[in-house]
């Protein structure tokens, strides 16, 4: 499929900052290697004005959202990061990235590693096994929230171009009249413009960072064919609009065969959601090179009145916005999903399913109410992680590091999933499922009704370590009539995030070939970070070396590297240590203050 894409290449934050040879890397792995990218990156806060409003976010090497990786499959990625937040430790996830091998470099705290504490650097060591459309975030707290996330790109050709936090404010698109904005105006409140060809085909690579937000996508007058989801190739579908949901990725294919003397609007609006009024999408420009573009503003084909859907009287030659979804059509955001279809051609066959599976976990997701608190739960229990990283705690058999009670595997048969939770009080808990190697797994995601009569709310739900098939989507409570007719064993998508509807289910089947301890949780983070996560513990006693530096916190700096420090290596860790430039191992005493800090972007999302 390469030679029919065209990428557009501009770059406005996308500058990747490949830094080679600046930190020892310990084995074979060198930097001067062209199949090692070669990363070193400080993160830290900063004033930025994403939307052209001044907040304090989270950057990369001074850069907001952090640099673009780009990579090709089988490359290896090496990020030296190091935490110059102060106040608060650090991790970043590799998303969509399965890490076969290295489950202790997913990024995410008090799972598969401690928290990169404050001055410390880390050292992330991972393979990119798979062409496709991937990105990094912060998985510590929110702090993707507070912009810590880039783009992540494998087997891309020449460059990449990027829409993200702009189209609301000031001049960066939207809310102003563009033509009050001088041509010297920030770059950081410069509109995004998107510049193309007349008679090409363009892939656009799309990605959903947003925290609460599912979004409804489009380009005016542009027919999208769908050509891949999660990083693996699906049917060709045409679409108006792709609906997307809080981590997901999409690719589409575009002809740049329109009529290229006007321009052409990108927006994605908010939906599944009840949006505030007035209307406000993300907003960019498709600009056909034919036509004049920012650095000509007399001339420029920028509307001169604010673009607000039902009042928008077209400018001087950019068409009409497209029109605005309904943002509670979920019978269209169901066909939406079922639209999207495993690719079965000569060429390439996306693997089907096994037939039937080992063992099946049903997880409803309530609403519940703890101590006054609200929280999402998980067959009743509310996710939280405990001090000690999960992998180091079941690896090395440290009892006290996890709850001993076994998480339910399904929910009393007399629960009613249309109506408020009975006894609205759920538990707190690490949750841990513990698999087996080699088997079948299926999860049906079961939705339920909030803590609000008549209420229930779409989750996107995303597996690390693994893509999995979506068998299915259906209505109310998962039952044996759904087994035999609703599930798709022919043709079934491979995914790492999927969404679950209102007060419906979601199947997923995968098979535990990658040990690894693995979160599967909602990717919407306030969600999250309100408990509505499980994990899955997959054949921990097939996980190889765990390098030293992901237990340097909790009861395995205590029991476990304290003990290799005075004995021949019982670890089998690695030596030298992966940590780079002798960072100190840190026992439990330098637990940090956290302070989380809440910047409320719901609407960002990447186009490369
Ligand atoms: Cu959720």
């Amino acid at each position: 499929m390469g030679s029919l894409f065209l990428l557009v290449s501009t770059a406005f934050f996308l500058i990747p900052l490949i830094l080679q040879t600046c930190f020892m890397v310990s084995g074979e792995v060198k930097c001067s290697d062209q199949k090692v990218k070669c990363y070193d990156w400080n993160v830290e806060y900063m004033y930025w004005k994403p939307d052209c409003v001044e907040s304090l976010v989270m950057g990369i090497n001074g850069n907001f959202p952090g640099p673009t990786i780009t990579a090709k499959a089988g490359d290896t990625i090496l990020v030296n990061l190091t935490n110059k937040l102060h106040t608060e430790g650090v991790v970043i996830h590799w998303h969509g990235i399965r890490q076969l091998e290295t489950p202790w470099a997913d990024g995410t705290a008090a799972i598969s590693q401690c928290a990169i504490n404050p001055g410390d650097t880390f050292l992330y060591n991972f393979t990119v096994d798979k062409a496709g459309t991937y990105f990094y975030h912060g998985h510590y707290g929110m702090q993707r929230s507070a912009g810590l996330y880039g783009s992540l790109n494998v087997d891309v050709a020449d460059g990449s171009i990027l829409i993200n936090g702009k189209g609301q404010f000031g001049c960066s698109l939207g809310g102003e009249f563009i033509t009050k904005c001088s041509q010297d105006i920030d770059e950081q409140c410069q509109p995004e413009v998107f510049n193309i060809q007349p008679k090409k085909k363009y892939r656009v690579r799309i990605a959903s960072t947003t925290s609460l937000a599912s979004l409804s996508f489009s380009i005016g007058h542009h027919t999208m064919t769908l050509v891949e989801a999660d990083g693996n190739y699906v049917q060709q579908v045409e679409v108006d609009s792709l609906n997307i949901y809080s981590g997901d990725t999409y690719s589409v294919l575009i002809e740049t065969n329109q009529d290229p003397s006007t321009n052409y609007w990108i927006s994605a609006y908010q939906i599944a959601r009840k949006p505030p009024l007035p209307l406000r999408p993300g907003l960019t420009i498709l600009n056909y090179k034919t036509n004049p573009v920012l650095d000509a503003p007399s001339s420029s084909p920028l509307p001169s009145t604010p673009p607000v859907w039902n009042d928008f009287t077209g400018g001087k030659s950019l068409t009409p916005l497209p029109t605005p979804p309904v943002w509670n059509d979920f019978t269209g955001g169901k066909s939406f999903a079922n639209k999207i279809l495993a690719l079965q051609s000569d060429q390439l066959t996306i693997p089907k399913p096994p037939t039937s599976f080992d063992r099946r976990i049903v997880l409803l997701n309530t609403q519940n109410n703890n101590n006054g608190y609200i929280r999402w739960s998980i067959n009743n229990v509310s996710l939280v992680l405990p001090t000690t990283p999960l992998l180091g705690s079941l690896k090395y058999g440290l009892q006290n590091g996890l709850d001993s009670e076994k998480p339910d595997e399904d929910f009393p048969s007399n629960y009613d999933i249309t109506k408020p939770p009975v006894n609205p009080n759920s538990k707190y808990g690490s949750s841990v499922y513990k698999f087996d190697y080699g088997i079948t797994i299926d999860v049906i995601i079961q939705n339920a009704n909030v803590l609000k009569p008549d209420t229930s709310e779409v989750h996107p739900w995303h597996l690390h370590g693994h893509d999995f098939w979506v068998l299915g989507y259906g209505e109310g409570r998962f039952s044996s009539d759904d087994e035999s007719s609703n599930l798709n064993l022919k043709n079934p998508p491979l995914r790492n995030n999927v969404v679950v509807f209102p007060h419906g289910w979601t199947a997923i089947r995968f098979v535990t070939d990658n040990p690894g301890v693995w979160p599967f949780h909602c990717h919407i983070e306030p969600h999250l970070h309100m408990g509505m996560g499980v994990v899955f513990a997959e054949a921990v006693n097939r996980i190889k070396r765990v390098p030293s530096g992901v237990l340097e916190c909790g009861l395995t700096a205590k029991t476990i590297l304290e003990d290799s420090i005075t004995s021949s290596d019982p670890l089998g860790a690695p030596s030298p240590s992966p940590s780079p430039g002798g960072v100190p191992r840190l026992g439990p005493m330098w637990a940090v203050n956290l302070v989380f800090i809440y910047l409320v972007y719901v609407g960002y999302m990447f186009v490369n």
